[in-house]
């Protein structure tokens, strides 16, 4: 990513480096953790240690888009996230919110969540971005080509990477015509989501040309990668079975710093302590490239972002 640095979204931490967001699924059926956090006392314990082993925000889930999954009522995942929401911020912890429904959104940022994660993009529910424009909170709007049920159905591309880049500037158009601020708007290519093993490793290649859609500056950029079954696909045995969800773990860490290195703003993931070394470790190698000149004192990697220069401004796919 060109420029003076990458985006960063107001509200949220302004570090020199990729942040990372750790996930609780409080879902009886995702696909890498489903029931393992479903308990609300569970998941309150598993956001706190991920917060402790340094996530610097924590996504907080209710519904499971894995494939082929139907959707859950609206009182259901109210059910699961509330506690789990409310606790976790009112333990200082940085929480987002993942749902396609205002409704939960609402209740979410009323009990201290800062940012929505909305995997359809504004397209599930057009209340969601308007409720978020009103809120004045940033927003993930992640590419989307409808829901779980026929995820695999839809994923026909001829060019993966115009295509996404055309569909998620439609949805950023709608988004901001619902009145959301642009500074506000993180993108993300949606990985997984109505894409096979190919068009994901396509995406990631180009994460640069995804952040930037039309003649706007580019925007925040998040990379869902984590535990998701390309990496499976990829780690195969000789068998030609796909590498089961948790040995999918350090392939996410790999992406996570090549991510990083490419300007990704935030990395979401199931287990953080080595994904928090891959973001550091990217930036350093980012600061250390671009300018002969460089200075060669150690830049504090977690300071709020000052002059200096940042990961993804360097060796990324810009
Ligand atoms: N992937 C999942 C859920 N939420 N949110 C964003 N922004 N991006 C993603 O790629 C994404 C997401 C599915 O993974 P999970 O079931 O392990 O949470």
């Amino acid at each position: 990513m060109t420029g003076p640095g990458r985006p960063q979204p107001p509200g949220l931490p302004q570090l020199r480096r990729c942040l990372v967001m750790g996930v609780v699924n409080v879902t009886p059926d995702s696909f890498s953790d489903g029931g393992v956090w479903l308990e609300p006392g569970a998941a309150v314990s598993h956001g706190l240690r991920l917060a402790a082993e340094g996530a610097d925000i924590v996504d907080v889930g209710g519904e499971s888009t894995r494939p082929g999954a139907g959707r859950v009522g609206e009182a259901e995942e109210l059910r699961r996230i509330g506690p789990v929401v409310t606790e976790l911020a009112a333990a200082g912890v940085l929480v987002s919110v993942d749902t396609m429904r205002p409704a939960v959104a609402e209740f979410a940022l009323a009990a201290g969540a800062r940012l929505v994660n909305d995997v359809s993009g504004g397209l599930a529910d057009p209340g969601l971005p308007r409720l978020v424009a009103q809120a004045r909170v940033p927003y993930v709007v992640a590419h989307w080509r409808g829901f779980s049920d026929d995820m695999y159905g839809r994923a026909v591309y001829d060019d993966v990477v115009r295509e996404v880049r055309d569909e998620l500037a439609r949805q950023v158009d709608a988004v901001l015509a619902a009145g959301v601020d642009p500074s506000m708007i993180i993108v993300d290519p949606g990985i997984g989501f109505a894409k096979l093993a190919g068009h994901n490793w396509s995406l990631l290649a180009r994460l640069g040309e995804i952040a930037r859609l039309g003649d706007r500056p580019p925007f925040a950029l998040l990379v869902g990668a984590s535990r998701k079954s390309f990496l499976g696909r990829l780690l195969a045995g000789a068998d030609g079975e796909p590498r089961p969800v948790d040995g999918r773990d350090d392939a996410t860490v790999a992406v996570t710093a090549l991510a990083a290195a490419a300007g990704a703003w935030c990395v979401r993931v199931h287990t953080v302590p080595a994904n928090a070394d891959a973001v550091r470790v990217a930036a350093r190698w980012c600061d250390a490239a671009p300018l002969p000149s460089a200075p060669e004192a150690e830049p504090d990697l977690d300071a709020h972002r000052g002059t200096g220069r940042t990961a993804g401004h360097a060796g990324g796919q810009a």
